[in-house]
């Protein structure tokens, strides 16, 4: 089998790509490791940037975020018993679209579907050959028999713990790491949100974020140990550790019920540098991660995918390298500003074990200086609704 970029994984990163480079009249084919199902029952992003909303029109799968997806003029910080709202309209004249990471994946795999691209679910073995040359290929094996595709480019679009990033040779890499002392708790349940906005908590007993994926449908999370026992959280349990957290005004709005899905993500910041070696590109979770706080993950995998869908249509539509060769410094420059707001929320609204009472007395000033200037509520504003690309 060839074609013209393969794409290893089916996250939102790898089916963007492929949709927008068919747009460009690239031929993809992509491989994923799990099953079309597996895939589209991860529970993850929430919040589009606009960026991200206009990359997925530029690719034709839209419809759906347009009539379900819940545009949002602001969203508020909580800080002991206190709420601050963030009026992103007001401040920054943007808004953001609450529309849910696997609606994003369904949509693209729909479109995908209906042009009769290849995709390949269930390949295992995935290994990456010859992409510091000019004949890379990918070989996997399917229902226990070898397979080879042959190429001209591979992007690595397969997540944190793909194989794309780890078949780079020693040294190829530079890496940039904090892993956080703990973990969010997520729960999502079929009750309706007790805000119409998100409501991102910092309290004594740890971060809250109370998010939604539709007016009868919420998604709740509380910061927890980072190796928590999932099983030590039964519902009851949760709904009052979420209640605790929040002001009394929230928390007198919170409608409980049944989980319908409860796991724990771990937080960490990453990048590695560059993103390109010979012909393997990386983007999305398989070149950086960010800690959730900031809702940045998903959009940064847009903005690389947009970014390399540009570099790969001047390659074949005007012979120009000039994309490509300057994909890796024009990703990292965005990515670097990223990571740095998500550390900054994260740092704002969590507890950390060392911190002493110093510590917390900053994170209270920060909030206070938040609340006193809009200058500083701008500058949280721009980078929520996504710096521009
Ligand atoms: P993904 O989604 O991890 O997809 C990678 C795909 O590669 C496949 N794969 C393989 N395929 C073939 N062979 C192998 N050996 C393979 N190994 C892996 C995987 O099965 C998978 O299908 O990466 P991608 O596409 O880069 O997308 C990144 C986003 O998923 C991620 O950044 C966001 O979910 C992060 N994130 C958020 N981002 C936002 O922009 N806004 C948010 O509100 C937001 N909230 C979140 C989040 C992530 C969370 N968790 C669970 C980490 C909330 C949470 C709780
Ligand atoms: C979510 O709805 O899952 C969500 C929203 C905002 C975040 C993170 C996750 O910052």
């Amino acid at each position: 089998m060839r074609t013209q970029v393969a794409i290893i994984g089916s996250g939102p990163a790898g089916l963007l790509l492929g949709q927008l480079l068919h747009k460009a009249g690239v031929e993809t084919v992509i491989l994923e490791r799990k099953s079309k199902d597996y895939v589209l029952s991860r529970i993850r992003a929430g919040v589009l940037e606009q960026g991200t909303v206009n990359l997925l029109a530029e690719a034709g799968v839209d419809a759906r975020l347009r009539a379900e997806g819940l545009s949002h003029e602001g969203f508020a910080l909580g800080f002991a018993n206190r709420r601050l709202r963030i009026d992103l309209k007001d401040l920054v004249g943007k808004v953001v679209t609450v529309y849910g990471q696997t609606e994003v994946t369904r949509d693209l795999m729909a479109a995908r579907e209906a042009a009769g691209l290849v995709t390949i679910y269930e390949a295992d073995d995935v290994a990456l050959h010859d992409f510091d040359g000019a004949c890379p290929r990918v070989t996997w094996t399917e229902s226990g028999r070898a397979q080879e595709l042959a190429c001209d480019f591979i992007a690595g679009c397969d997540g944190f713990h793909g194989p794309s990033r780890a078949s780079l040779p020693e040294g190829s890499l530079q890496t940039f790491e904090r892993v956080y002392p703990f973990g969010w708790l997520g729960v999502l349940a079929d009750v309706p949100p007790c805000s119409h906005e998100l409501i991102y908590a910092g309290h004594d007993r740890g971060f809250a974020l109370c998010s939604m994926r539709s007016p009868t449908r919420s998604r709740y999370y509380v910061q927890c140990g980072a190796d928590e026992d999932l099983s030590a959280w039964s519902d009851e349990r949760f709904w009052d550790e979420l209640r605790a957290r929040l002001d009394p005004e929230a928390a007198a709005h919170v409608v409980t019920g049944p989980s319908i899905e409860k796991s724990i993500a771990p937080l960490r910041s990453f990048v590695a540098e560059p993103l390109r070696f010979g012909r393997l590109f990386l983007a999305g979770d398989a070149a950086h991660i960010v800690p959730p706080t900031g809702a940045k993950g998903l959009n940064l995998a847009a903005s690389d995918v947009h970014y390399l869908a540009q570099g790969f249509a001047e390659h074949y539509g005007e012979r120009s390298s000039a994309g490509l060769d300057g994909y890796s410094a024009r990703a990292l420059a965005r990515i670097w500003k990223a990571e740095r707001f998500s550390w900054w929320m994260t740092s704002l609204l969590h507890r950390f074990a060392d911190q002493n009472s110093f510590d917390r007395r900053m994170q209270e000033a920060e909030f206070i200086y938040l609340e006193g200037s809009r200058a500083a509520r701008t500058a949280l504003a721009e980078n929520y609704v996504g710096l521009p690309y």
